[in-house]
């Protein structure tokens, strides 16, 4: 059976490829793509739900409903427009075609959420990358809510590695640390993609080089080849990949961990969340002394292989092209 998915996500350049990846598993009948709910995180909600509408435009998938997420009230973090642009989108929405839903007619992100559990229990399987709040404010607005979902993968957290917002903190757990607590609570399956491996994900022009070779009409190529040239741009400035000419591309990681999980490597633990630290506050723990262990919350992943991940990716970008242009 196929499975159900909700991908909530704040694109985002690195969001932009997980969508193009999800969408080339939806043309090829292998997930059924329930809705995706858009958030406030690397840039504000508006421009996030409008680069998800256009990213479905260009790639010629009308069907798909999106939510639209919610400012927060006090944001301890900035947006990050200064790695992805102040669209989300390296600057780039300009050149495509506008998406075709309204932001003010969408519902709610967490609206669709609670419904969509209430209506498939234990089946859908939720992808978060980007700041957990949508999940929060579902929770909050429905408790136990999130037992529903059959799982939860999200992208976040940094354990053996710095954090990218602090020395210590990760984006999407520091951007809203109260809803990442709160979503952490909520289960004790979470899955949880943290720094440590994302770290390794470097994405570069030259993976797509065969495709911008292969395709020199499709504005889909163009697209993807420009938007891999701003944020190599951005991330060298922003010493993001110790020099290499490329971006990390953290969120695909929870893509690849759907369709192949044998890429990753996990330990089993209860993550701590600081949600009051003067210095701290956003960084995630596990408790790896080795005495008993009352519980736990999450498996975290430990480990990648980053060279397959890549190659994947590319194969099926690669099918999404084919099937955006032969359609
Ligand atoms: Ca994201």
């Amino acid at each position: 059976m196929v499975r159900k998915l909700i991908l909530d996500t704040d694109p985002g350049g690195d969001d932009i490829f997980s969508i193009l990846w999800l969408l080339s598993f939806l043309k090829q009948k292998n997930i059924d793509l329930l809705a995706i709910t858009t958030a406030a995180g690397n840039v504000p909600a508006r421009n996030t739900f409008n680069a998800a509408c256009q990213i479905l435009r260009l790639s010629e998938v009308d069907d798909i409903v999106v939510g639209r997420g919610v400012a927060l009230p006090e944001q301890l973090f900035s947006h990050a427009s200064h790695i992805h642009g102040s669209d989300g989108m390296g600057n780039l929405s300009q050149t495509l075609p506008p998406g075709r839903r309204r932001f003010a007619d969408s519902p709610p992100s967490e609206k669709l959420i609670i419904d969509l559990l209430n209506r498939y229990p234990d089946e859908v399987t939720i992808v978060g990358i980007a700041p957990l709040t949508n999940l929060a404010i579902a929770e909050n607005q429905a408790p136990g809510i999130l037992k529903k979902a059959k799982e939860i993968v999200i992208m976040g957290g940094a354990f053996n590695v710095p954090g990218n917002v602090t020395p210590v903190a990760e984006f999407n757990i520091a951007f809203n640390v109260k809803a990442a607590q709160q979503v952490f609570a909520s289960r004790s399956d979470m899955v949880m993609l943290p720094l440590d491996v994302t770290r390794q994900l470097v994405f570069t022009s030259e993976m797509i080089a065969d495709l911008v070779a292969d395709y020199p009409d499709s504005k889909l190529v163009e697209f993807m080849a420009k938007l891999v040239e701003f944020l190599t741009r951005t991330s060298l400035e922003h010493r993001e990949t110790k020099g290499e000419r490329g971006f990390l591309i953290h969120d695909a990681v929870a893509i690849a961990y759907l369709f192949y999980p044998e890429l990753l490597t996990f330990k089993r633990g209860q993550v701590m969340i600081e949600t009051q630290g003067k210095f701290t506050t956003g960084q995630t723990l596990l408790d790896n002394r080795h005495g008993v262990k009352m519980g736990f919350n999450a498996w975290v992943a430990t480990a990648v292989d980053a060279h397959n991940l890549m190659a994947c990716l590319v194969q099926d970008l690669t099918s999404l092209i084919e099937r955006v242009h032969h359609n």
